[in-house]
């Protein structure tokens, strides 16, 4: 089935929306999902929130109250992120700019105090302005990467209901994982100096 591509909005559009969203609307992950797929944002509008970084992905914050937060993340070609978890927080995602992949993995056990865990890959989705995706709540292991073969730059907007800022991180090879604290790079469009 052939559905219209709906017309690309500008960011602030996406946020009056999302704020006028009721709280039980982040409970679950449909109505946030719909809503992403109904405003894809507009590339210019992103300008002020894009940082880039040659060493690792960027965490640009647009939107924060106590119910979700609202990040801009860019990736240069090649660069991912760790294998990791939301912290049992609801996630969605769309990729405005460029196509990024999303790796699922399922958890086999995992003991977060030992530093052990086993995982094993599962599917991939593709994410881009026309596919958001969400993550769901029963495998919320996964890592995003920005293929090298896409030969481009990518841009996701990723909504955390509710905020975040720490996770744990997966090393599927070596069977361990730990926390790490997670720092944004610009905060409404003005850059992050030092320790947060
Ligand atoms: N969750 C990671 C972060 O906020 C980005 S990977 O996609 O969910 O840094
Ligand atoms: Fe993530």
């Amino acid at each position: 089935m052939n559905l219209p591509i709906p017309q690309r909005v500008p960011i602030d559009e996406l946020v009056k929306e999302l704020r006028a969203l009721p709280p039980s609307a982040f409970d679950t992950t449909e109505a946030v999902q719909a809503l992403l797929a109904k405003m894809p944002v507009a590339e210019a509008s992103l300008a002020p929130f894009l940082s880039w970084d040659p060493q690792h992905y960027t965490r640009n914050l647009i939107d924060k109250t106590t119910l979700y937060e609202l990040i801009a993340i860019c990736w240069e070609v090649g660069q991912g992120s760790s294998v990791h978890n939301h912290r049992d927080q609801n996630c969605w995602m769309a990729a405005p700019i460029g196509k990024l992949l999303v790796e699922n993995f399922q958890v086999g056990f995992q003991d977060i105090e030992a530093g052990k865990c086993q995982l094993q890959a599962s599917n991939t989705v593709e994410l881009t302005a026309a596919n958001p995706c969400a993550v769901d709540p029963k495998k919320p292991v996964h890592r995003v990467v920005n293929p090298r073969e896409a030969h481009q730059r990518a841009v996701s907007l990723h909504v955390y209901s509710q905020p975040f800022d720490t996770c744990v991180v997966y090393s599927p090879e070596q069977g361990t994982c730990g926390d790490i604290r997670l720092h944004y790079n610009t905060v409404f469009g003005k850059p992050v100096h030092g320790t947060q």
